[in-house]
């Protein structure tokens, strides 16, 4: 499974899951979320408007994460999940953590085999970029190690997922993951 870093717009990436930064409302926002609605389409706010009705009439839990269809992207599918806001006080690496688990463990539900990550909560909701990256690529390389360690013996691709790609929008916030993806 290969994990890289690219600094671009996530919302070309040519993958089967784009992963949305949203708001427990899943109505949208700024930031990544509203680029990625204005990407997909009227039918994306369309699609979270009837998880609301349905299944989430509470809204999306911080940490956890939910699948819609991509519509207008190139991705298949976009699974949005809901970073801590460390300007109400979300501060638990272990809610972050989740928002890279989650989404990972519904692609291979999914049957992906290529997901897309922002850097979740280092915009609006005001995470250091370098501590999203450390929990992001820390998160990511944990699971596939564990995917691995789970695995049948010879079965070299137990879940299907073989690109894992964090896509930043700065120049610093690549540098940062870049960094994390340097380390042993
Ligand atoms: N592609 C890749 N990265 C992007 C893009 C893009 N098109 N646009 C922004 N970024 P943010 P959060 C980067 O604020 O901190 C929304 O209003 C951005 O530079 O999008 O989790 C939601 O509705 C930053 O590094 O997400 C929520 O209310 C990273 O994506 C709230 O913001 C995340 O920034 C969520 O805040």
């Amino acid at each position: 499974m290969l994990i890289e870093a690219v600094q671009g717009d996530i919302t070309t990436q040519d993958v089967d899951v784009v992963v949305n930064a949203a708001n427990s409302s899943l109505l949208g926002g700024g930031g990544v979320d509203g680029a990625i609605h204005a990407a997909a389409g009227p039918e994306l706010l369309r699609a979270c408007r009837e998880l609301r009705r349905t299944v989430l009439p509470d809204g999306l839990p911080v940490g956890d994460a939910v699948a819609t269809p991509g519509f207008g992207l190139p991705a298949r599918w976009v699974v949005h999940t809901v970073g801590p806001n460390l300007h109400a006080g979300q501060s638990d690496p272990v809610l972050l953590e989740s928002c890279f688990a989650r989404p990972l463990e519904l692609a291979v539900e999914l049957g992906a085999s290529s997901i897309a990550f922002p850097a979740v909560s280092a915009g609006i909701y005001g995470w250091p970029v370098a501590e999203v990256a450390r929990i992001a690529v820390g998160t990511v390389r944990m699971w596939r190690d564990g995917v691995q360690q789970d695995a049948e013996p010879g079965r070299t691709r137990p879940q299907g997922i073989e690109l894992v790609r964090f896509v930043l929008f700065s120049p610093d916030a690549l540098d940062a993951f870049q960094r994390e993806l340097a380390r042993a």
